[in-house]
């Protein structure tokens, strides 16, 4: 299988790039930093190809679509994994800019790529697009406002991929994490705070890259009659707020 993996310079990206490759697939590592994916294709050898991409920009899309060499092609799975979460204020003290930035690309740039390399699945009749959503699409807590919301979008935008394709070949899962450790993921939440981001995760066993990365091979190894539609992944130690109840005085 040829992966298209977005956000592979890090995190979740970077394992599934090595998970798939190391079970005999050929990975195209697109992230922005150019150098990671760079360093990361040379570890993994003739089976992977860095590009450089930001998926926020419609331009930066189509250039890395267009310059993908033909052997790299047709993609069988596209991984939109790329995205993030900026801050946990609550919504009426977070910048607005935070919220522009995480809607452009968990939400913008995952339907960009999907619009860009779905038409061709289609074509062929076969092909598997994952999404990496959140639990936090799934359950709001405080301080989650747009990032649940965008993950929320995920969720319901995969469905509905879901609705579209039946009858084409082409399948559709979102994947939902809980609390993962090990990735990049709260450091740029925290915006470089680096001990809060360690906080995060103190005295827990989070979920790892590795299970990520490990289900999304299990989805795209599965026969083609198969649609995991959904699946949503936490660490045991991972359960569920009780509802909030401000009472009076
Ligand atoms: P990381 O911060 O470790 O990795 C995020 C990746 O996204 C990086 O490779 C980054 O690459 C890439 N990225 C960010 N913005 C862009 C952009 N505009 N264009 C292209 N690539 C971009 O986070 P994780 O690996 O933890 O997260 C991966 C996904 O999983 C995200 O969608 C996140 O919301 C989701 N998730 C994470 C959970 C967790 O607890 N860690 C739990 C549930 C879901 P670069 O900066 O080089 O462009
Ligand atoms: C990341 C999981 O709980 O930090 O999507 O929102 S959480």
């Amino acid at each position: 299988m040829i992966v298209f993996i977005t956000g592979a310079s890090a995190g979740f990206g970077a394992e599934m790039a090595r998970t798939f490759a190391h079970n005999g697939h050929r990975v195209i590592l697109a992230a922005r930093r150019t150098d990671r994916i760079e360093d990361l294709a040379r570890e993994l050898g003739e089976s992977a190809l860095a590009v450089t991409l930001d998926v926020t920009s419609q331009a930066s899309i189509d250039a890395a679509l267009a310059g993908l060499p033909p052997q790299w092609r047709p993609i069988d799975v596209l991984i939109n994994n790329a995205g993030l979460a900026l801050n946990t204020l609550p919504a009426h003290q977070v910048p607005l800019a935070d919220w522009h930035t995480m809607i452009a690309t968990n939400c913008q740039g995952l339907v960009s790529m999907t619009h860009a390399v779905l038409p061709d699945m289609v074509a062929r009749g076969s092909g598997l697009v994952i999404n990496i959503g959140s639990t936090a699409g799934h359950y709001p807590y405080p301080g989650g406002n747009v990032y649940g919301a965008t993950k929320a979008f995920v969720e319901q935008f995969t469905l509905n991929l879901r609705a579209d394709l039946v009858g084409t070949g082409v399948r559709a899962t979102n994947i939902a994490p809980g609390l993962c450790g090990g990735t990049e993921f709260s450091n740029v939440r925290f915006k470089g705070d680096d001990a809060a981001a360690a906080k995060v995760y103190e005295g827990t066993t989070p979920l790892t890259a590795k299970d990520i990365a490990d289900t999304a091979l299990w989805i795209a190894s599965l026969p083609p009659h198969v649609n995991v539609n959904s699946i949503e992944l936490m660490p045991t130690c991972q359960g569920f707020s009780p509802f909030t109840i401000k009472r009076a005085g």
